[in-house]
């Protein structure tokens, strides 16, 4: 008798404890696409590089590594939660692959990091 009910009160603390965890994980906002696409090849120069979320982020990182290390941004924009992240290269970006990294702040106070490439060419 002892035993199954110890056993029991285990199982719904597990359980209450599973739920604990799972609830901020299924509220977190997510990577919704990125410009360039992840993947994909691109003619010559972005326009711009970037991503979307679904919720609101707080950028804190956004770096872009090519060929030649660290490309110069034109602009950082600030540190203002948006769903839309979108920085331009300040000069020609070389040929080459490119990776971007980046870290955010989700609402619910999480570090999100992530990353994604593209490739230039002629
Ligand atoms: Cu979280």
């Amino acid at each position: 008798m002892m035993t199954i009910r110890t056993r029991n009160t285990l199982r719904s603390a597990l359980a209450a404890l599973l739920l604990a965890v799972a609830a901020p994980l299924l509220a977190h906002e997510g990577e919704m696409g990125h410009v360039p696409e992840d993947g994909s090849t691109v003619q010559g120069t972005p326009e711009e590089i970037g991503i979307h979320f679904d919720g609101a982020m707080r950028i804190t990182q956004f770096d872009v590594i090519g060929p030649r290390g660290r490309v110069s941004l034109e602009d950082q924009p600030g540190n203002d939660p948006t769903e839309e992240y979108h920085v331009r290269p300040a000069g020609d970006l070389e040929p080459g692959r490119y990776e971007v990294r980046w870290r955010g702040l989700a609402r619910d106070g999480h570090m999100m990091s992530g990353t994604f490439r593209f490739t230039v060419e002629d």
